[in-house]
């Protein structure tokens, strides 16, 4: 049911459309959605769990579903705006 609504994000985070998403556009598109530069770094860093410098959908699926079902902040920064 989660699947294909993160590949539609991992769709849209494809600006190059080269059919794989990588840990700069991955990054891009969490500092589009507000996240500190340094922190969307970090954060597109960490999800490429096998080091590829690929963001695959099961690299995606845990840290998209931990995003939209908590209640934790972008980053400590955008709590207190
Ligand atoms: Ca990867």
């Amino acid at each position: 049911m989660v699947r294909p609504w993160v590949t539609a994000v991992l769709a849209v985070a494809d600006v190059d459309d080269s059919q794989e998403v990588s840990t700069d556009e991955w990054e891009r598109m969490l500092a589009v959605m507000g996240m500190a530069p340094e922190a969307a770094h970090a954060r597109a860093s960490g999800i490429d769990t096998d080091n590829d410098g690929v963001i695959s959908l099961d690299e995606a699926l845990p840290s998209v579903l931990r995003f939209y079902t908590t209640d934790e902040p972008l980053t400590p920064s955008a709590a207190a705006r």
